[in-house]
């Protein structure tokens, strides 16, 4: 029996995950095992009802994994894989960004701010973050009213999407994947940490002080921010309201 891992920093996505197979894949011959990476935070499991999650360091436990596994999954792994895994067994990444054009860092933060596509994409992983040769990808839309929580929702719902259409072909090697055209564009954490730091005296276009604004909206996260005279840190975000006329 073959058998898959499915490593994880994403509780939502674990479950929507296992949802999947359930629902669509019940009589697969092959065994899914799931497990966090060391990066993993806790808050973030509880969040979606997950107590207990097998960790595994990538960095480290990449030769057993090789030996006991035929297929990897990267579902939001906040590791890196590195180079021997990656060489050593096939691995599959879900990212929620539409490759080349997002690569890295919260894809949907950046399309909203420079209007860039979004989307999301499975690709084959190599040593390159976000590279390897692309097996399904499709935009979605971005609406003026939208933050970077919709967006997001959005984008998590099309990787899903791609999952169902695609996982037969995956575990199956049956499909055909492509080189990406370009390197694309890739977005660190820094550059998000940067993004969130307002600089009061900066001009800009009011749309692109919107678009920066809703970009960096996403519910319950403090974001942007700026400092008042006390020094002390006001975080900023954006409520739009679209009204059909
Ligand atoms: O798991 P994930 O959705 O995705 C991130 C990277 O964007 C992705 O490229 C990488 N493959 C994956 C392993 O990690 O990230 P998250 O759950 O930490 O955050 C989800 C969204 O929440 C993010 O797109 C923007 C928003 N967010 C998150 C944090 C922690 C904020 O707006 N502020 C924050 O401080």
């Amino acid at each position: 029996m073959k058998q898959v891992l499915v490593i994880t920093d994403n509780g939502y996505m674990l479950k929507k995950f296992k949802a999947l197979i359930n629902e669509y894949y019940q009589d697969l011959s092959e065994e899914f095992n799931y497990c966090r990476s060391t990066a993993s935070s806790n808050v973030k499991m509880y969040e979606a009802g997950i107590e207990e999650l097998l960790q595994i360091n990538v960095k480290k436990e990449w030769a057993t994994i090789i030996k006991k596994y035929d297929l990897v999954f990267s579902l939001h792994c906040k590791q890196i894989f590195p180079r021997d895994l990656v060489e050593g067994v096939r691995c599959i990444n879900i990212h929620p960004g539409y490759n080349p054009h997002n690569r890295g860092w919260y894809p949907q933060v950046f399309s909203i701010i420079s209007g860039n596509v979004i989307g999301a994409t499975i690709h084959e992983m190599d040593e390159k973050v976000d590279c390897g040769r692309i097996i399904a990808r499709r935009t979605i839309p971005v609406y003026s009213e939208d933050t970077s929580l919709e967006v997001y929702e959005r984008v998590l719902d099309m990787e899903l999407e791609l999952l169902k259409e695609n996982l037969f072909a995956i575990l199956d090697n049956t499909y055909e994947a492509f080189i990406p055209e370009h390197e694309g564009m890739f977005h660190t954490k820094k550059e998000f940490e940067e993004l969130c730091r307002l600089d009061l005296t900066a001009s800009m276009r009011l749309g692109d002080a919107i678009n920066l604004l809703r970009g960096l909206t996403h519910g319950k996260y403090a974001n942007a921010y700026f400092f008042d005279p006390d020094g002390d840190k006001v975080f900023v975000k954006i409520l739009l309201e679209k009204r059909k006329l």
